[in-house]
């Protein structure tokens, strides 16, 4: 297809590499204490690694592809300074699970996206204690070399991931709708939240997200019959902090209902 033969290749198989060598370099250092920061309040933390995995994946980016663009989270790189519609540019959280990372050293990724002429193209999720990267291709997502099937799970038999954060400012709705579940659950990363829904371990994810959180977990869900959404229905912009559900496309109409009422 020409879907197909337009999908960047070269791209992906470089960003595979580059994207194992941050998991190597994390795994490596984990028995030295990271010097830790805040950002916008206690418990938004930063380290010295963020900003040095962040730093390594976009030096092997522009030495490959000088012209292309970058939206990251750290080092002044979080507003998008090129137009998001034409340009080829690549989303980069260099460590998704900052506090999973201090405080428990499992449970964060290393993630990436990659988007050419504005469209998006593919995802990279590594949970990196687990090493095992999630891909796609044009047409499928992949751990590692195994293809993930398309599900249909519903809420009842499900469980679902929300966010810590909005579950304590706002519970109202998110209760209404973890009450339609099996069970929540709260993993501290965007990124293993969706390397659960790849799984299919989990059903969905609702949370209060910026791009780097959303975007590369998003490209791979839309391989197995999931997407994500705003509260009002939207495709996220990539403009921003946004709220956010991931899941099936068969439950959107259903779980938007429910999230719609709430003030989040
Ligand atoms: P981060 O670790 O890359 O910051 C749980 O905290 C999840 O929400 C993580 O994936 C985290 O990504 C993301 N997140 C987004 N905004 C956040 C914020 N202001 N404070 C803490 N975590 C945030
Ligand atoms: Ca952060
Ligand atoms: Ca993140
Ligand atoms: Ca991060």
């Amino acid at each position: 297809s020409e879907q197909a033969s337009n999908f960047p290749n070269e791209q992906l198989n470089l960003a595979k590499g580059w994207v194992r060598e941050a998991g190597i370099f994390l795994r490596s250092h984990l028995d030295e204490a990271p010097q830790v920061a805040t950002k916008s309040r206690y418990d938004d933390l930063v380290t010295n690694f963020d900003g040095q995995v962040q730093e390594e994946l976009v030096s092997k980016i522009l030495a490959h592809f000088p012209d292309d663009k970058i939206l990251a989270e750290e080092n002044g790189k979080s507003e998008p300074d090129f137009d998001l519609a034409s340009s080829n540019f690549w989303v980069i959280d260099p460590i998704d699970g900052t506090t999973n990372f201090i405080v428990q050293k499992a449970e964060f990724a290393v993630m990436l996206a990659y988007y050419q002429a504005g469209k998006p193209q593919f995802g990279m999720i590594l949970d990196v204690m687990a090493d095992r990267l999630f891909w796609n291709d044009a047409e499928q997502s992949y751990c590692e070399d195994e293809a993930l099937p398309v599900r249909w799970p519903e809420l009842e038999t499900s469980l679902l991931a929300l966010n810590s954060y909005m579950f304590k400012s706002n519970a109202n709705h998110l209760q209404e709708l973890a009450s339609k579940s099996l069970g929540v659950r709260n993993f501290g990363s965007a990124g293993i939240s969706y390397v659960k829904i790849l799984e299919g371990r989990i059903l969905g994810y609702v949370s209060n997200l910026y791009p780097w959180d959303y975007a590369p977990g998003s490209i791979l869900l839309s391989k197995i019959g999931f997407d994500s959404w705003t509260i009002e229905g939207d495709s996220p912009s990539l403009m921003g902090r946004e709220k956010v559900f991931s899941g099936p496309v068969h439950l959107k109409d259903e779980v938007l209902s429910i999230l719609s009422q709430s003030e989040l």
